[in-house]
C-alpha cells in the first residue's frame, strides 16, 4: 500500500491534473437536469469496475426523491465473487443493485420490471386524482461510456441509439420507447465538471470513462500497472507480458517491455497495457472492492 501511494503521490507530482469537460457534457447536464423535471425514476448505470469513482456525486441532488433503480454495468468485466461482495456491500447502504452486460443483454428482464413497478404506483397515484395513466418516464444517467446507450438498444430489443467504444458518444438527449409502459430517455454521459478526486480520475481514465484527450496514455497505463498489483492482479500482468511484474513500479514495468519487446516504444506498451484491460484480453478485473 505504502508502495503504490509512493507511485501515485509520484504521478500526481510530476503530471497535470485529470480534467474533462467538454461543452456538449455541459449543454447536456443542463438539460438533462430541465427533462428530470418530467421523469419518473432515474437508472443511474455505474462501471461494475469502478462502482464508486463512477458514481456522479452530484446525481442524488439532482434527483431528490425520485425512484432510483442502481445498475452496475460490465458485470462480464468483474469476477462473479466481486459481484457478490458488491451486491452484499450495496444491500447493507439499503440499496439494491442490479448488475447487466449490456453488450450481451444479460440482467435487461430485471431493469425491466423494476422501472415498471415504479410505474404501477405513479400510475395508481395519477388515477386517485382523476387522471389517466401514462408510460412511466424513466432516465440512464451515468458517466461517459458506461453503456447508457447499449442498455437501453437491449431494453428496446433493437439498435436504437449510438453505442460505440469511445466517452462522449451520445450528444444529445433522446426518448425512446421502451414499450406501452416505458419511455426512457438516452442521455449524454455526465461528469462533475472538476474530477476533484485524482485516484478516481486516473481509474475513469484507465476505464476509458472520461475522453483520451484529457490524459497522457503513458502516465495512466502506469497507474494502471500500479493499481493491478496493489489489487493483487500481477500474474494476469505476467501472463499477457511474460515478464513478472512484482516489485516493480508501472513506469519502471512499461520500460522493461518497451525494451524487451517494443523496440524501447512506451507509448505502444502503454497503449496495448490500457487496450488489454479495457476489451478484457487481462481477464475480468475490477478495480474497487468494496470498502470494509
Ligand atoms: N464488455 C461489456 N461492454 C459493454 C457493456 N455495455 C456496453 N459495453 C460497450 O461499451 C461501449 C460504450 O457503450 P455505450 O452504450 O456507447 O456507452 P454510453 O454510456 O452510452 O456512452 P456515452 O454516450 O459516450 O456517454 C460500447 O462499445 C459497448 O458495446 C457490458 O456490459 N460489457
Ligand atoms: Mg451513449
Amino acid at each position: 500500500m505504502g508502495f503504490f501511494i509512493f507511485a501515485l503521490s509520484r504521478l500526481f507530482m510530476s503530471a497535470p491534473p485529470i480534467q474533462w469537460y467538454p461543452g456538449h457534457i455541459a449543454k447536456a447536464e443542463r438539460q438533462l437536469k430541465e427533462q428530470l423535471k418530467r421523469v419518473d425514476v432515474v437508472l443511474e448505470i455505474l462501471d461494475a469496475r469502478i462502482p464508486l469513482a463512477s458514481h456522479h456525486p452530484q446525481i442524488d441532488n439532482w434527483i431528490g426523491d425520485k425512484p432510483r433503480i442502481i445498475v452496475l454495468n460490465r458485470m462480464d468485466m468483474i469476477p462473479e465473487s466481486t459481484r457478490q461482495d458488491w451486491s452484499k456491500w450495496f444491500k447493507l447502504q439499503d440499496e439494491q443493485p442490479y448488475f447487466t452486460n449490456a453488450k450481451q443483454g444479460k440482467g435487461i428482464k430485471a431493469i425491466k420490471s423494476a422501472a415498471q413497478k415504479t410505474g404501477v404506483a405513479m400510475n395508481q397515484r395519477r388515477r386517485d386524482r382523476g387522471m389517466r395513466s401514462r408510460p412511466v418516464r424513466a432516465v440512464v444517467i451515468g458517466f461517459p461510456n458506461v453503456g447508457k446507450s447499449a442498455l437501453i438498444n437491449r431494453l428496446v430489443g433493437k439498435k436504437v441509439v449510438v453505442s460505440e467504444r469511445r466517452a462522449g458518444v451520445t450528444r444529445q438527449l433522446r426518448w425512446v420507447r421502451i414499450s406501452d409502459e416505458i419511455e426512457l430517455l438516452d442521455a449524454p454521459g455526465v461528469i462533475p465538471w472538476r474530477l476533484e478526486n485524482q485516484r478516481d480520475a486516473v481509474k475513469l481514465a484507465i476505464c476509458e470513462d472520461i475522453g483520451q484527450s484529457a490524459y497522457d496514455n503513458q502516465i495512466v497505463a502506469a497507474a494502471a500497472v500500479d493499481l493491478l498489483l496493489e489489487l493483487g492482479f500481477s500474474k494476469a500482468l505476467e501472463s499477457r507480458f511474460q515478464l513478472d511484474p512484482t516489485g516493480m513500479t508501472g513506469e519502471a514495468f512499461i520500460q522493461l517491455v518497451s525494451d524487451r519487446f517494443y523496440k524501447g516504444d512506451k507509448e505502444r506498451v502503454a497503449r496495448q497495457i490500457l487496450y488489454d484491460f479495457r476489451t478484457g484480453n487481462m481477464g475480468a478485473i475490477p478495480l474497487e472492492l468494496p470498502p470494509v
